[in-house]
């Protein structure tokens, strides 16, 4: 007789340190909770508001299969979220064409210096996806700067202040070299250079193989930039969208210090593993709570609801010290 699946799961989830751990409400946001018809909520930005109130810019894919973006706001980023009423970003194709068929993805970063939030997003343009920014105070209305990025690009962010007097966006082109991160500077966050390969995906039968992405902003901390990724792994049954660890220098953030060598977080609850797409977990942001410790990270399961967990800034470098190593281009034991 087989054992029921998920004693199987919860067997093998014992082997591994509990780094994130997963709220007992998850999902916290599914399309049941929404105040319009829609598909399916997904893959969200957060941050937090001056009044302390967690904001969530969520995905939301329509019933044609097209994405917008609507906030949602809770005062303890758990439960009693009031969602606004109508999208609160709809793409706009007569304005920005490259919006034709959606806009996905946000990571939100607060930039003291502009005391402004600035977003960037996937923009689906008839040349596959390309990245867009734009700018708010209060997530009611923005300043959209359109395409900064061209396609095929997505996985960004930008950092909350500047590295030598400019601004840094991580980012993920598709290149002839894979999907691999990169980072670029702007003295205005418009016009984008000095492109540098920050992290590589790893090769064979890496978790890390072929294809990586940024997941929630990096996370300052006095030991360097803390950076959440995601592996996409292919199998002969679909991808499988895991989460891994690294830690970049502060003032030089393409140097990367440290790289864990196993995932930390992968589909392992239902809501994880049946979806819309299986087996994907999908962080876009997280709130750090006052301790300064506590993160509530925010993700996408299953490309059909959004759920939170929660873990030490302090357990992470802790870990990666433990288990990570210096990041060395082009290990012989990846190619
Ligand atoms: C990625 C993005 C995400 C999605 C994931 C899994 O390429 O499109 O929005 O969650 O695939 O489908």
């Amino acid at each position: 007789m087989t054992a029921p699946e998920t004693t199987i799961l919860n067997v093998q989830s014992t082997h591994y340190p509990p780094l994130l751990l997963r709220h007992p409400g998850n999902p916290i946001l599914t399309g049941k909770d929404w105040p319009y018809s829609i598909n399916s909520v997904f893959n969200a930005g957060a941050t937090l508001l001056p009044d302390g109130t967690t904001l969530l810019l969520c995905r939301v894919e329509d019933r044609r299969g097209l994405s917008h973006l609507c906030a949602a706001r809770s005062r303890n980023g758990v439960d009693g979220w009031q969602i606004d009423s109508e999208p609160t970003l709809m793409p706009s194709s007569r304005e920005y064409p490259e919006e034709i068929w959606g806009i996905e993805d946000p990571r939100i970063t607060f930039v003291p210096e502009l005391q402004q939030y600035v977003v960037t997003y996937t923009s689906y343009s008839r040349g596959g996806p390309g990245v867009s920014l734009a700018l708010t105070k209060d997530f009611r209305s923005s300043e959209r700067y359109g395409v900064i990025m061209s396609p095929d690009d997505k996985d960004t962010a930008l950092l909350p202040r500047r590295i030598n007097g400019y601004w840094a966006l991580i980012h993920r082109p598709m290149t002839t070299l894979g999907a691999h991160m990169w980072i670029s500077y702007s003295p205005d966050l418009r016009h984008w250079g000095r492109h540098r390969l920050m992290l590589e995906a790893r090769r064979g039968a890496w978790w890390d193989a072929n294809k990586i992405g940024l997941s929630a902003p990096p996370i300052e901390t006095s030991r360097g930039w803390l950076v959440f990724y995601h592996g996409v792994r292919q199998t002969p049954s679909g991808c499988l969208y895991r989460l891994g660890l690294a830690l970049f220098d502060l003032e030089n953030p393409e140097k990367c210090l440290l790289r864990g060598d196993s995932w930390i977080f992968g589909p392992e609850a239902e809501y994880e593993r049946r979806g819309d797409v299986d087996d994907v977990v999908f962080p876009r942001g997280y709130t750090m709570n006052p301790d300064g410790d506590t993160i509530n990270i925010y993700y996408g399961a299953a490309d059909c609801s959004i759920a939170l967990a929660r873990a030490s800034v302090r357990s992470l470098l802790d870990w990666l010290d433990a288990n990570g190593s210096r990041e060395r281009r082009h290990r012989a034991e990846d190619l």
